[in-house]
């Protein structure tokens, strides 16, 4: 997606997983722009399937969560919202400092239902008010068009043709090498960036294709900054060739979602539970076969890898929150903070009304993960910020769950993913003196904050400190004494 212009590169960033607009603007003001989060990314906006009963079997959520990846029409009529609550809130977080990243839903249309929150009536290949007919899509069939698998559904995860062509999860699919579907999907896209949005995360891109993704890209509009924007590809590995990640960094960057499963093992090892080894993030990165890291989206995890096993989530407790602190310290990709809401059963919506329509978003409840304003992470996004682009050195590990590195001679941090305090001996590559411990506190005066204690760093750059159980230490210069 680069053709020679600048394009938006997003520093640290929230995942505001199906937070209301209302509350994703309080926080942009209140917490994410104060902590230094330089962007947000939002579900995605357009009209959706409303459901209106339940479907067969175990079905027993009226609205679950994964109507938004519905698309009905791109009016920004939603569960999230009205149009002017969505215009107002890209541009409160704006004068906040913190950018908005639209999740984008244009590989398909809605596959079941047939109304909308917005209240648009509709049938499978016909959805009037973009308008698209059936025309518009790959259906079952033999022509050029058409999806050749016996199901018209993909049946071969491994067959381009299927990939691109069939339906996923029996979701109507847009012919995407048509031009007048671009058109449309571009003429959506733009309609954000008017408003001010950033870039994309681009939901199913390994279903839409190089080719395809590049010829919409090519008619979007510079963003508000002069950018062009974002394009963050949502394609998920395992595929052969032109269908694994590392073929779609010519496009634009890419979702990290095979380091989200090595930071899961390193952390925790799956499906036993039992604790992984931090020692083997020495190498995280390319130099675990991981995409380069100018060209990824990284983080711990996301709404659906939150669900399927893949990754840690907020049930993994202090342990998810030391990996997030990790990334933010990694120095791997532009690192992602995800908050979402609390959940038993896998469908279950957000806290909603009758219709659906989603309520604003309370961390007193229990109901909403918001990891973005816990005082840890907050911690360690200043710290990334400072450090900035300097080069991890001075890794340390003990060869099992702790490690320790700098980042030139900018920052140092360590992390315990052990189940005892430990003491270390370490080369900080820091100028001696008394810093604050950023997990914990800042600099405040000739002070650190919360009444914790400086940490001491000595001549030659040696700290001797004791890192607890899931704890981590971060020290920068920004809060030396
Ligand atoms: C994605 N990335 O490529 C999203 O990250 C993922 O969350 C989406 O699936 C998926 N692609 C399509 O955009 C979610 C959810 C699915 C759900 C779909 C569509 O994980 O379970 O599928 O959204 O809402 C549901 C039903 C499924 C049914 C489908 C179509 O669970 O059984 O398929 O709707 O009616 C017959
Ligand atoms: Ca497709």
């Amino acid at each position: 997606g680069d053709d020679g212009h600048r394009t938006d590169a997003p520093g640290v960033t929230a995942n505001m997983f199906e937070w209301n607009w209302s509350s994703v603007a309080r926080e942009c003001t209140n917490h994410l722009g104060p902590a230094g989060f330089r962007g947000v990314q939002v579900a995605p906006p357009a009209d959706s399937l409303k459901r209106t009963s339940l479907g067969n079997g175990s079905d027993t959520v009226l609205h679950p969560w994964w109507e938004v990846y519905q698309p009905v029409d791109y009016t920004l009529t939603s569960r999230m919202g009205t149009a002017a609550q969505f215009a107002a809130m890209v541009s409160t977080c704006r004068q906040a400092g913190v950018k908005v990243y639209v999740d984008a839903v244009i590989n398909h249309m809605t596959g079941q239902g047939n109304t909308s929150y917005g209240g648009q009536s509709y049938t499978h290949f016909s959805y009037p008010a973009v308008p698209y007919t059936a025309a518009d899509f790959h259906q079952k069939g033999t022509g050029p068009n058409d999806c050749s698998s016996s199901s018209g559904g993909i049946e071969d995860f491994n067959n381009v043709h299927q990939v691109f062509k069939c339906e996923l999860l029996g979701l109507a699919d847009l012919n995407t090498s048509d031009p007048g579907v671009q058109s449309r999907l571009a003429a959506y896209l733009n309609t954000l960036i008017g408003y001010g949005v950033s870039g994309f995360r681009v939901d199913a891109a390994k279903h839409i294709g190089q080719a395809d993704l590049d010829a919409i890209y090519r008619q979007l509009h510079r963003t508000k900054d002069g950018l062009r924007p974002y394009w963050a590809l949502e394609v998920f590995g395992g595929g052969p060739g032109i269908l694994s990640p590392q073929a779609f960094t010519t496009s634009g960057s890419v979702l990290g979602l095979d380091g989200v499963k090595q930071i899961r093992d390193a952390f925790k090892s799956y499906p036993d539970q039992h604790i992984g080894s931090l020692a083997t993030l020495q190498v995280f990165g390319s130099g675990s076969g991981l995409t380069p890291s100018d060209r990824t989206l990284s983080f711990v995890t996301n709404h659906d890898t939150e669900r399927n096993g893949d990754a840690l989530s907020y049930k993994d407790g202090s342990r998810y929150l030391l990996a997030n602190e990790w990334l933010l310290a990694s120095g791997y990709g532009s690192p992602q903070v995800f908050s979402g809401f609390t959940f038993s059963s896998p469908d279950d919506s957000p806290p909603s009304d009758a219709n659906g329509i989603i309520t604003d978003a309370d961390c007193g409840t229990g109901r909403w993960t918001c990891t973005h304003r816990n005082p840890g992470i907050v911690g360690m996004v200043g710290w990334h910020n400072y450090v900035g682009k300097a080069q991890r050195a001075n890794f340390y590990t003990d060869g099992d769950n702790v490690i320790a590195f700098s980042r030139g001679n900018r920052g140092w941090a360590a992390f315990n993913n052990g189940t005892s305090p430990k003491t270390i001996t370490v080369q900080t590559g820091l100028p001696g003196g008394d810093y604050c411990n950023v997990l914990a506190s800042q600099r405040s005066g000739s002070g650190c904050t919360n009444g914790a204690p400086p940490v001491h760093v000595d001549s030659h750059g040696l700290v001797t400190t004791t890192v607890g159980p899931s704890g981590a230490v971060g020290l920068d210069r920004a809060n030396k004494l």
